[in-house]
């Protein structure tokens, strides 16, 4: 690949991919509204406001793939969300449409699905069930991903991330825990397979406890290597054993499912 954009590059994520996907193209071109520093050796930074359609499609423009994880990664409230994930991945979009097509991959999360309970077993037909607004934002991009793959033929794959961070934190983690390595390999399963179309992958390392299924994109290839169970001891040493029926335990989304409304409380 040629050129590769990562909107929300200064973010908690895309801070893990910077380093760990150089070389991967050419040129990372690495966009974000927080100041990301100089650019390294093969890399551009474009500082851009995603709620802005014309400097988007600048962004945009020249690129051969596209990982967008710009947008809040948490509940805010609905004027944020709206300008930094709903208009702010429609753009990212109709940029992709309106310049080369290329592949996208979008950042969505379990938040998009966090009112089901851990003991139902998700996969590509379960049912959006959001549990928070940044949630339903997300459930807006997947339906996006799938509109501009079927009107457009633009491929993408929807990555319902699950927690990705150095290590799980707390006991939930203990499933829902994506190591970065893991995520960048399938970022390269993703960009490197020969036919993507529009499609769903629970992003989750090979933790013990499963809560969800990847076999209908089995086509990818990806095979996450890392597992929370080296940090089980620990974090069962440093946090309280909740009982069954927690909400924070029953459902997926944990506190963002459990939190009150926003709104109401900011
Ligand atoms: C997310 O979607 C957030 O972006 C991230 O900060 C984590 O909190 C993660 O979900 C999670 O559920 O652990």
């Amino acid at each position: 690949m040629h050129r590769l954009l990562i909107t929300g590059a200064g973010g908690n994520v895309g801070k893990k991919l910077r380093d760990r996907l150089a070389g991967f193209a050419d040129i990372l071109r690495l966009s974000d509204i927080v100041d990301l520093g100089e650019a390294g050796e093969g890399e551009e930074i474009v500082l851009c406001d995603l709620a802005d359609l014309d400097a988007v499609i600048d962004l945009v423009d020249g690129v051969d793939g596209i990982i967008h994880l710009g947008g809040a990664s948490v509940e805010n409230t609905f004027e944020y969300i709206l300008n930094a994930n709903i208009r702010g991945t429609y753009n990212i979009f109709e940029a992709a449409r309106k310049t080369g097509k290329p592949r996208i991959l979008f950042a969505s999360s379990i938040h998009a699905v966090g009112f089901h309970p851990r003991e139902k077993r998700l996969d590509d037909d379960t049912p959006f069930r959001p549990d928070c607004l940044y949630g339903v934002s997300k459930c807006f991009g997947e339906s996006l991903a799938s509109y501009y793959y079927d009107k457009f033929d633009i491929e993408s794959a929807v990555v319902r991330i699950g927690s990705c961070e150095f290590e799980p934190v707390d006991r939930r983690m203990l499933a829902t825990w994506l190591s970065p390595e893991d995520f960048v390999q399938m970022i390269k399963d993703i960009f490197n397979a020969p036919r993507l179309a529009n499609t769903m992958l629970y992003g989750a390392s090979a933790n013990k406890e499963q809560w969800w299924d990847n076999s209908h994109a089995a086509f990818i290839g990806w095979t996450p290597q890392d597992s929370s169970e080296q940090f089980r001891k620990k974090l069962e040493a440093s946090t309280p054993k909740p009982t069954w029926n927690d909400p924070n335990v029953v459902l997926q989304g944990g506190r963002f499912a459990t939190a009150g409304h926003f709104e109401d409380e900011n």
